[in-house]
């Protein structure tokens, strides 16, 4: 078979960064050894997420040259509607400035204390968002999405007994949605089967429970599905889309990722009156329902990339893409949560460097390394970002220890993941050498983003 390439030329290019590995170790120690607190200038391969970071086509740099600015009524965002209703089907298009934006209007709605709110695997913002307003996030992830080392098809699936006891044990008027995160990035950019969607939602209508997607990587979600699941081989990217969205209520949506734009999200829905209630919220803090917190050429340029975002060539190149750093890693025998993921490889921390204690943070320990020795910034998936504590202070380690390696969308080539493979191979062949991380500053939510570390 011959190589698949990306499906696009470059038309404008950035320089990249250097530094030396002397420079590193004190940008390291400036930024408290947590990746997020490094400059962008000091990156030479910045893996830290795919959100935003994407590149978009010379289409979507003309859109934001013909976005419309009215405050109200602009015609981009009845194109933008227009867009999104084609693929997903609902009723009620809400733009937000991001996807966390859409998370905190619906929970603001339908959490609350009291309120369970379950999904394969909360990301961070979701959870947060539930937590904050004092319901409770619930991950459900099948077995096999537990075990990195195991391979199957659907690892990112909810566990759809688990998910009846949780209604029928906390009662159905307390779980007022269930929502299902395609592909699962906490759970490692793993897809959810056509099936396990199909099956939640029978389970929510036996309940009378909404079911929403958290679909910033339907796309991606969506060819996994073609490849893999049976009866879609010769399905369209579109039709299979469509079909995911069809047994849904509405979705959450981060245009970050698979609308391949640098800012956008969307809060979609069928019902009208939580449509009405969304709506009153977003004026507050977002905007007027026909911008919610966006400039006309930003609605503009998500319209246009959620048509390139399902283009089965680029899915091709896309998932290839994450694929072969997988492949170039396993052959260096650095573990890897397998199969590898739509978005990122993820580096299985426990594996890797099974001397650092849970409470010490394995991951960190690998992204400050790779950081140092290539200056790739990575993000941890781990014992930071989820971590928990009980009444007595003891650690709870999460399900996955991860380290994620997120490859924006359209901006490397082949050389750099090359650099990106030798880097981590060279982080793995030393990796007795490392040790574990204390924490010296965290706040009280999503401490990941600004907390600040030292060595033990
Ligand atoms: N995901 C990511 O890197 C960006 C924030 S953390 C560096 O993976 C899911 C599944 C996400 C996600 C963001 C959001 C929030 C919701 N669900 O960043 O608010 O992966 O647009 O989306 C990030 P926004």
């Amino acid at each position: 078979m011959r190589t698949i390439i990306e499906p696009f030329k470059i038309k404008s290019v950035e320089p990249i960064p250097m530094t030396t590995p002397e420079d590193r170790h004190e940008i390291l120690r400036a930024s408290g050894y947590n990746t997020f607190l490094i400059k962008a200038e000091h990156v030479t391969i910045d893996l830290l997420t795919d959100s935003g970071t994407g590149a978009m086509s010379a289409k979507q740099w003309a859109c934001i040259l013909d976005g419309d600015e009215s405050y109200a009524g602009a015609r981009s965002f009845y194109r933008l509607e227009s867009a999104a209703r084609n693929l997903f089907g609902f009723k009620h298009i809400i733009p937000t400035h991001q996807g966390r934006a859409a998370e905190r209007i619906l929970f603001s709605i339908l959490g609350g204390s009291g309120k369970t709110i379950p999904n394969n695997t909360h990301f961070d913002t979701t959870r947060a968002n539930i937590e904050l307003p004092g319901g409770e996030a619930v991950d459900l992830p099948v077995e096999e999405g537990r075990h990195p080392e195991l391979i199957y098809d659907f690892k990112g699936n909810m566990d759809v007994d688990a998910l009846r006891h949780l209604v029928v044990s906390r009662g159905p008027s307390n779980v007022p949605l269930i929502m299902l995160t395609v592909t699962n990035n906490s759970g490692g950019g793993q897809p959810v089967s056509m099936g396990n969607i199909r099956a939640v939602s029978e389970v929510a209508k036996e309940f009378g429970i909404p079911l929403f997607l958290d679909a910033c990587r339907f796309a991606e979600n969506a060819y996994f599905i073609k490849k893999r699941e049976s009866g879609y081989g010769s399905r369209s990217i579109i039709e299979i889309v469509r079909e995911m969205f069809s047994y849904s209520d509405g979705c959450t949506f981060s245009a970050k990722k698979d609308a391949l734009v640098n800012i956008g999200g969307l809060l979609c829905m069928n019902d009208d009156d939580l449509a009405t209630k969304a709506k009153n919220l977003l004026v507050i803090t977002e905007g007027f329902p026909t911008y919610g917190g966006l400039a006309g050429r930003d609605l503009e340029a998500v319209a246009q990339g959620l048509e390139e975002g399902v283009n089965e060539r680029y899915l091709e190149y896309r998932l290839r893409s994450v694929e072969y750093l997988g492949e170039k890693l396993l052959s260096q025998g650095v573990p890897i949560l397998l199969p590898t993921g739509g978005h990122a490889v993820y580096l299985d921390s426990r594996r890797f460097v099974p001397q650092i204690p849970q409470e010490e943070f394995p991951g960190q320990s690998i992204v400050v390394e790779l950081y140092h020795v290539g200056g790739v910034r990575a993000v941890e998936i781990g014992s930071v970002m989820f971590g928990k504590y009980d009444s007595q202070g003891k650690f709870i380690p999460p399900i996955l220890d991860l380290v994620r390696l997120a490859i924006p969308r359209r901006v490397y080539t082949q050389s750099h993941i090359d650099y990106v493979a030798e880097a981590v191979g060279e982080v793995y062949l030393a990796r007795e050498r490392l040790g574990g991380y204390r924490i010296t500053y965290q706040p009280p939510l999503l401490r990941h983003f600004t907390a600040r570390f030292e060595p033990v």
